[in-house]
Parts: C-alpha cells; sequence; structure tokens
C-alpha cells in the first residue's frame, strides 16, 4: 500500500488531540523531565525551515524521555510584547494585539503541522494580562529588595530602611550605584522625596538619571544587547547618548553568584565564554597618581600593578572629568580640537580603532614609586565608563600603549623578562619574571601582582579592587506594547508598587502608539488614564522583552494559578528545566536576565533551584541558498536576487518564469529582456543561468523556505527527519532540499516492510532470527547512544542502515518491526502511531511504547541460538555468543527475562548445556 502522508497526519493529530495524548500532570510515580524551546516572538512573517531545527531536535528528545518512562514537561507558549508589532502598529494602523493574535494562530498551525508533542494546555502569552501580572508582581518584588553582599542574597528593603533609622549608612555591605554616607539623624532628617532617592540606589529594581542609548527611529531607550555594531539590533537605526530618568535592574548584584554557578551548568564552553566575557570580572588594584601642580590626583584602574615599574606615561580618557583642570594653557586649543573629535565616535568605532590618536594636556604625574615625572595624555582608547577612566601606561606590556608610545616617542622600560616563554611573547599572558622592578625583581608576574598590591596598600597610595564589565540593565521603555510598571508617584515625586490586589494593572486601549514626543511613552498621552488614582501620577514606560521571558518557564510549570505564578507543589515537583534548547544568540540577554531572575526568586525561597536551566544546547543558523542573476543597468551590471521558487534544478530561470516574474515582483518589472544574456538551445526553452550563494535565510533575500510546503509534498515525518539529517544541531548549514528524496524513500521503504506484494497488511508471528536481531540491536544501541548525545543525524542514518539490513533480510517479523516502531517514533511520530495501530496495539505509542533496550549479546557477529527445555519440553529461544564458555551460557540463560519469569521465583535443580546445542533446565 503506497503511505498517504496527508491522510495519516490528518488521522493521528485528530487522535492525540482527542486523547489528549501530550498533556501532563504531576505524577510523583514518574520521574520528572522538562525539555523547553525557547519561546518564539510570533512574526508577521511565520516559520521558515531554520525555525523548526531546534524545536524539531528537542521534540525528539522529549519523546525519546516519554518513552523512557518519564514524565516530560514540554510546552510552547508566546513572546508576544514587542517592537515590530508596535512597528506594523504605527504603519498599518491595526493594533498590536491583533496583529499578535493573527500570528500565534499561523504559529499554532505551522507547529502542529510537524507533529511537535507540545502540552497545549499549558500554552502561555506573555501579553496576557493573566500572565503579566506575575511579570508585573516579579518586578514589584526587585522593587522591594535590596542585596546585601554580606549574605549574598537579597533583603527586603525595610531591613535596610530600619537599619538607617538606628545607624545610618555606617556598617552596611550592599549592591549599590554609588557610595553613600549619612547618619541616623540625617536619614530621619530627610523629606520623603529625599529618601526615596536614596533608596533607588539600592533596590533591585531602581529608577535613575542617566545616559542611555537612546534610539530615535524606534522613539526608544535601548539595552547594551539590543545593539549590535552600534546601531538598534531591530532596524538597524542609529543610537545616541541621552540623559533620562530610566528604570534599571540591579544586575551586577549577581556578577559573581552569575559567575560562580556557571561552573555547575552543563552548557558549551563557547557560552559560558560568551557569558563569562560579558560580566567580564578583572582583579586589580586602583592606583593613585598625584599630579605635578595640582591639588587632585589621578586614580587608575590596572590588572597589572605588577608592571608599575614600567608605567612612562598615563592616559585619560577625553571626557574625564580632571580634562580641563589639568590642560595647560599652552595645550588647550589641541585639547579642545581632540575633545570634539572623540565625541562624534560610538564606544565601539573607540575600541575597534587600528590607528593611533592623542593629544598632551602639558602636565605630568609623580610616579608614586621611582618620583619621575610621567606625561598625562589624552586618547580615545581609553573609555570614560571603564574602570577609573584613566591608565597607567605600560608600553612594554601592553599593546596599545606600545603603539602609542611608538607613535609619540614615549620611553619604553621592559619590566617583565619573558625569555623563558618564548611562544607566549603577547602582553596579556601574565608570564615571566619582574625586572628593573625595584623590590619586585625575580618574582614570577603572579606573585609580583600580590607584592605590588601589598606595598600600594602598604603605602596608602591605592587598593585592591575588582572591576566588572557588566553594567545595570534598563528596564524602561517607551513604548506602547510592552507591560505597563505596577508603579505610581505621589505629589512629591516618590514611587511606591502596587499592592498585589492591584495587578495586574492592565494595558489600556490606545488608537494612536506613536511615542507622546520629547522621549515620552506613548501612554503619556491617555492622561486620564495616568491620573486615575486621585492623588497619584502613573509611571509611563513599559517593560522591555526581557521582562516576560525572564521567568516564562516556571509559568508553564502551573500555567492557570490565580494565586500565585506557580503553585509551590508544582515548582517543588518540576523543578527547574533540564534541557533548554535555542539559539545562541540569546547568550547575554535572555539567558543573563532569566538567571538573575531566577536567583532572585531563589532568595526569596520562591523557587526550589538556583539555576533555571541545568542542559543547554544551541542549534545552528540554517542558511538560505539565494539565487542571483545579472542584469545590465546602464553602464554598470547589478545582480538581483531571483525569488528561490522562480528557479529551476539546474539553476536556470527560464523565459516563460521569468514573464511570470516581471508579473508578481515590481524589481523585474521594468527590466528589459535585453539586460540579461539567455541562453537558447536548440531543443528546449531559453533560460539564463542564476548564480547560487549560500546567506542567511531571510524574506529580504527572496530564499526563504516555508515548512508547510515541505510537510505538504512529503510529510512531517520525512520533513522532521531531513532536517535532523543536515547535520550536528549546533552547526550552522545551508537548507539544501535535494537531500529530501533520500529520506523520503528510507521513510517508503520503512513502510513497505509492514506490506506484502499485494499491498495487504502483512506481518509474521515467527520468532526473529539471529541476523535480524543483530540488525535491529545494532541499530538499538546507537540510537540510544546518540539521541542522548542530542547527535539526530547519526540516529537517522542507523535507522537508514537498519531498515536496510531488514529489507535484505525480508523481515516482517513482528518481534522486531514492533521495536524498530518504537525505536523511530520520536523521530517519525505520525508513521508510528498509525503503524502501531496496524500492529494491533492500544493506546498511543507516544504514551505507551516502551523505548527498546540493546541486547548486546546480539550484537556479538556470532550467536548461537540455543532453544531452551524446561523439563524436557521446548519453552524458549537465547542467543548466545559463540564464543561463550559453559559457566557463561548458564549465566546468560539465568539472566535472561523471560527465563525469570518462567521460573517464577524458583532456582532450577539443574542446568545441562549440550555446547553449540541446547539448554536443559530441570525445575
Ligand atoms: C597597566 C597595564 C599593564 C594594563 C599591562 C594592562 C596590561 P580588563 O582586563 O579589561 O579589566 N584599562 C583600565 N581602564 C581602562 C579604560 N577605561 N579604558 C581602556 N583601558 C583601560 O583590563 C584592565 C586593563 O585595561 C588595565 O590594566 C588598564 O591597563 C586598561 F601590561 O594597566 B592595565
Amino acid at each position: 500500500m503506497e503511505l498517504q502522508h496527508t491522510e495519516i497526519e490528518a488521522r493521528v493529530k485528530q487522535f492525540w488531540a482527542e486523547n489528549k495524548i501530550y498533556q501532563v500532570e504531576i505524577d510523583t510515580n514518574k520521574p520528572k523531565y522538562y525539555v523547553l524551546d525557547m519561546f518564539p516572538y510570533p512574526s508577521g512573517s511565520g516559520l521558515h525551515v531554520g525555525h523548526p531545527l531546534g524545536y524539531v531536535a528537542s521534540d525528539i528528545f522529549a519523546r525519546y524521555k516519554r518513552l523512557c518512562g518519564f514524565n516530560v514537561l514540554h510546552t510552547m507558549g508566546w513572546d508576544a510584547f514587542g517592537l515590530p508589532a508596535e512597528q506594523y502598529a504605527i504603519q498599518k494602523g491595526v493594533h498590536p494585539a491583533q496583529t499578535t493574535a493573527e500570528n500565534i494562530l499561523t504559529y499554532r498551525r505551522q507547529l502542529d503541522n510537524l507533529g511537535l508533542s507540545f502540552d497545549w494546555s499549558r500554552e502561555i502569552n506573555t501579553s496576557d494580562p493573566q500572565y503579566y501580572k506575575w511579570t508585573q508582581w516579579i518586578v514589584t518584588r526587585l522593587f522591594m529588595h535590596y542585596y546585601c553582599k554580606d549574605t549574598q542574597r537579597a533583603r527586603p528593603i525595610g531591613k535596610l530602611v530600619a537599619h538607617f533609622r538606628k545607624k545610618g549608612s555606617t556598617g552596611i555591605n550592599t549592591a549599590n550605584t554609588q557610595k553613600q554616607a549619612f547618619s541616623a539623624e540625617a536619614w530621619t532628617a530627610m523629606s520623603p522625596a529625599e529618601q526615596d532617592a536614596v533608596l533607588m540606589n539600592y533596590r533591585l529594581a531602581y529608577r535613575t538619571l542617566g545616559y542611555v542609548n537612546w534610539c530615535e527611529a524606534l522613539g526608544t531607550v535601548l539595552a547594551n544587547d539590543e545593539i549590535v555594531n552600534g546601531v538598534s539590533e531591530r532596524g538597524g537605526h542609529p543610537v545616541t547618548k541621552r540623559e533620562m530618568y530610566q528604570w534599571n535592574l540591579r544586575v551586577t548584584a549577581y556578577a559573581d553568584r552569575l559567575l560562580e554557578s556557571l561552573n555547575t551548568l552543563e552548557w558549551s564552553e563557547s557560552m559560558k565564554n560568551l557569558q563569562r566575557n560579558w560580566i567580564g570580572k578583572s582583579e586589580g588594584a586602583l592606583v593613585r597618581f598625584d599630579i605635578l601642580g595640582n591639588e587632585t590626583a589621578l586614580n587608575v584602574f590596572t590588572t597589572r600593578p605588577d608592571t608599575i615599574f614600567g608605567a612612562t606615561f598615563m592616559v585619560v580618557a577625553p571626557e574625564h572629568a580632571i580634562v580641563q583642570s589639568i590642560t595647560t594653557n599652552e595645550q588647550r586649543e589641541a585639547v579642545n580640537d581632540y575633545v570634539t573629535y572623540v565625541k562624534s565616535r560610538s564606544d565601539i568605532e573607540r575600541q575597534q580603532e587600528k590607528k593611533v590618536s592623542g593629544v598632551f594636556t602639558g602636565s605630568s604625574c609623580k610616579h608614586p614609586f621611582t618620583g619621575a615625572d610621567i606625561p598625562i595624555y589624552l586618547s580615545e582608547y581609553v573609555l570614560a565608563g571603564y574602570g577609573t577612566g584613566a591608565i597607567m601606561a605600560v608600553p612594554s606590556d601592553d599593546d596599545r600603549d606600545n603603539t602609542f608610545a611608538k607613535h609619540f616617542n614615549l620611553p619604553i622600560i621592559e619590566v617583565v623578562d619573558k625569555s623563558m616563554h618564548p611562544a607566549d611573547t603577547t602582553a596579556a599572558d601574565k608570564l615571566g619574571k619582574l625586572i628593573n622592578s625595584d623590590f619586585l625583581n625575580g618574582l614570577e608576574v603572579k606573585d609580583a601582582i600580590k607584592a605590588a598590591i601589598a606595598e600600594i596598600e602598604k603605602r596608602k597610595i591605592g587598593t585592591k579592587k575588582t572591576n566588572y564589565k557588566l553594567r545595570d540593565a534598563n528596564m524602561s521603555r517607551q513604548r506602547y506594547w510592552g507591560e505597563p510598571y505596577p508603579i505610581e508617584y505621589d505629589a512629591d515625586g516618590v514611587a511606591s508598587c502596587l499592592p498585589m490586589a492591584e495587578l495586574p494593572l492592565v494595558l489600556p486601549d490606545l488608537a494612536d502608539f506613536t511615542p507622546a514626543g520629547n522621549g515620552a511613552a506613548p501612554l503619556a498621552k491617555l492622561q486620564n488614564w495616568v491620573n486615575e488614582k486621585e492623588g497619584f501620577r502613573r509611571e509611563v514606560d513599559t517593560m522591555p522583552g526581557f521582562a516576560g521571558s525572564s521567568w516564562y518557564f516556571l509559568r508553564y510549570m502551573d500555567p492557570h494559578n490565580t494565586e500565585n505564578f506557580a503553585s509551590k507543589e508544582a515548582l517543588d515537583y518540576w523543578q527547574d528545566v533540564d534541557f533548554y534548547v535555542g539559539g545562541s544568540e540569546h547568550a547575554v540577554g535572555h539567558l543573563l536576565y532569566s538567571r538573575t531572575w531566577h536567583k532572585f526568586l531563589y532568595d526569596l525561597e520562591k523557587v526550589p533551584t538556583d539555576e533555571p536551566f541545568r542542559k543547554l544546547v544551541n542549534q545552528g543558523m540554517i542558511q538560505g541558498i539565494s539565487q542571483f542573476i545579472s542584469v545590465k543597468m546602464g553602464e554598470k551590471t547589478v545582480d538581483l536576487h531571483v525569488p528561490i521558487n522562480f528557479v529551476n534544478e539546474k539553476g536556470r530561470l527560464t523565459y516563460s518564469r521569468f514573464l511570470d516574474l516581471q508579473k508578481e515582483d515590481r524589481r523585474f518589472a521594468a527590466i528589459n529582456d535585453e539586460a540579461i544574456v539567455w541562453h537558447t538551445p536548440a531543443d528546449s526553452e531559453m533560460y539564463a543561468n542564476c548564480r547560487a550563494e549560500v546567506e542567511k535565510m531571510s524574506k529580504s533575500k527572496y530564499n526563504v523556505i516555508n515548512p508547510d510546503d515541505l510537510v505538504a509534498e512529503s510529510g512531517a515525518d520525512v520533513f522532521r527527519m531531513f532536517e535532523m539529517f543536515l547535520g550536528p544541531i549546533e552547526q550552522s548549514k545551508p537548507f539544501d532540499t535535494k537531500g529530501m528524496k533520500g529520506v523520503e524513500g528510507f521513510v517508503r521503504k520503512f513502510w513497505q516492510q509492514f506490506f506484502d506484494a499485494n499491498g495487504n497488511f502483512s506481518v509474521s508471528d515467527e520468532p526473529a532470527t539471529a541476523a535480524e536481531l543483530k540488525v535491529l540491536h545494532t541499530c538499538i544501541k546507537k540510537v540510544t547512544d546518540d539521541v542522548q548525545r542530542f547527535s539526530m543525524n547519526t540516529c537517522v542514518s542507523a535507522m537508514m542502515i537498519c531498515v536496510n539490513g531488514l529489507k535484505e533480510l525480508k523481515c516482517n517479523k513482528r518481534a522486531i518491526l514492533h521495536q524498530f516502531v518504537v525505536l523511530i517514533a520520536p523521530f517519525a511520530p505520525f508513521i508510528s502511531e498509525e503503524l502501531w495501530h496496524k500492529l494491533g496495539n492500544t493506546g498511543s505509542v507516544h504514551r505507551d511504547g516502551q523505548f527498546p533496550l540493546c541486547n548486546e549479546a546480539f550484537l556479538v557477529s556470532d550467536t548461537i541460538d540455543y532453544p531452551v527445555q524446561f523439563n524436557g519440553k521446548k519453552k524458549h529461544n537465547i542467543f548466545v555468543p559463540a564464543s561463550a564458555t559453559k559457566e557463561e551460557i548458564e549465566q546468560i540463560a539465568l539472566n535472561d527475562a523471560t527465563i525469570q519469569k518462567l521460573l517464577a521465583g524458583a532456582t532450577p535443580k539443574k542446568i545441562i548445556v549440550v555446547m553449540g546445542r541446547l539448554i536443559s533446565l530441570v525445575v
């Protein structure tokens, strides 16, 4: 019988839905397993074949775990707030709620087409008030807590207030924005507004005036990780600095814990390093250099205090507050010119600049150890926002200082002898012995660092200091389509958070989504809403995308709970995500924020684990294969993208398709025939050659493949296995549909194994032969090993080999095919379900099947099939390696599950092994 995939898929889908096959409940009799995909933002263009790569792989894994007896939580939802829906709303006047709802329907249909085993009864949507009620609640908790460094955990802000009342700021050890010192009396004397300002210095969600990344085109502020190469990640618009009041998340409070617990996670080293580098912890020292003829001093941060004897000049960031006061009159003009030039440059440009630039200020410092005069320069390579914004330059051991010294002809003093480390000659290696360095001479760099810090502290010219690159995250957006802040201000401007009873604070309706102007958020236009509560004014900023996505995995555990974000029972049972799959582009955004929120909830004893995602796999990017055609436009020849569905398998655009293209695509409408080089074969239609190139898969590159089309053509099972077959999950790879036919052939072959020559379903109940068992168990072994390594491509090839083997053996034995159906079920959920039923099983293979166990005995190349007699009657067969000794054969027989069943606990009186022929038990 021909495989009718469309019919099977429809029937099986209905069966799954009616029988709620993937719905899970807490079941304490089973071990839990939580498999999670990063939930998508439901965009208007729907899914392309790149998106399901991770979804299919995690689905296979979830299904595998279910078949192994785990209670598997696997579900899906929507990261529904965000900029694109709002931009679309502004352009088209459609409410973002409406576009989002429409897009969700498309996504849902597309995901269902792929046979993904989500428990849809747990679906969530971050823009649903019943969901964001809890997002808002968590933000109120962040607002109401500070971070205590003594206990290394978040504590209620009320405790801090009580301390201020008694002792002022003395004796506190907290995470804060800046150091403050005040007495208990001073605290009590402060006005409510002044106290509010002080507390903002400690709250984990706090409001402050600061320079922010302002994107004029988007009308909003952006977080650092939303800016790529100096422009907005969404839309590529310019970003400038602007001073504004903003809400922030004090991620820096958790920097050390975020770093430390990375070591406990099963994530790739590269992913951990991305987080480590973003946190950027560096240990070093603050050192004071007195300025000659000036009251003030220059403080520098250095990770290499050991090299201080090699410091031959100082470099200050051009925007440093000290610049004007240290600039001499002779140098003023040059300094001003330079400062103006640097103002036009972004931090990224400054860091990437290879050319040396800078200017002398006219002033000098006194070296704290040698007393030498060392000149102070300005240069853009020193950034104002890091360390102290000033450095001691050591040209012998720092590359940039070295280039600078050579350019300005400044002295270079060698202070580290690296001759013992010929291969490690770069400045960053921290290897070698100190020379020309007084009391440090002869010490290894690592010891010299310690000795230098000790001496610096002893002479009171500095202190040991740890610096982080991590900055607190901006958490305000001047946009409409996000969670409203559960914050209100009284007449004095003092902020307070809404009580639980007033949540959710529902996003009010708005007709015009454009920003209110001058940096104010659209909600500012709704003055009635803003002032709804007598004596209070509501916050008009909304939350960024990362708010809703920082805790969604917890909501899946108990999505309909109205009393809590999830019940204690659900949290205690499901614990955390065992296996998380998603793109590596979230390395420093989502993954850092959700880890922070999770640690915070852990501090509040609201979640049972300190980390949310135990194991993480990042799928690679699926690239598209774009097609280009050369078109002569005046003097020039340009390459235009040709939509891939217009190009045939030979990479050609035929003339008739060109005419179609002109009708459909405006870019081609005006293109003259003569602008293209046509080939005119005698026996077929005229055509032009296209050029193929691998690029990112994107609508703008006309190379998008919709999974719906492939599923309709070849079936979801084929699509799933083909996508896996493309290569290792973590790798990026082009999507080339050429290989699809091969996978389709394999699936058909597998199907045919169940049918006779006349197309009738036909399986035999004969016992399997050693050869058949060997083929099957070789495959079981490989798939079991590889699935656990998440190596889905090699699983598929193992199954291909198995089906070929069974076909060669003309095997249609139930004993073999039944097991193979369960083995392939995670990969090909539709056909396996259909065959499970055809084999006469009840229920669902995905719920009632048991993943087959490999029996190593079948794998040995020479096995002997021993009949097993009980009191002279043949009851069973076992396969034993030909090399087994008598004793080993007895042991294999006694360990065999069927024999144990037949013995029903009894010990046989005697076992007779006739080598090569028979095993006989006397009971
Ligand atoms: C002397 C020295 C000698 C340095 C040496 C390095 C190597 P990380 O690891 O990134 O923290 N630095 C400090 N503040 C800076 C700023 N605002 N802009 C640019 N560079 C700055 O690096 C810290 C090192 O980077 C510091 O240690 C300082 O140069 C420089 F062989 O001091 B070092």
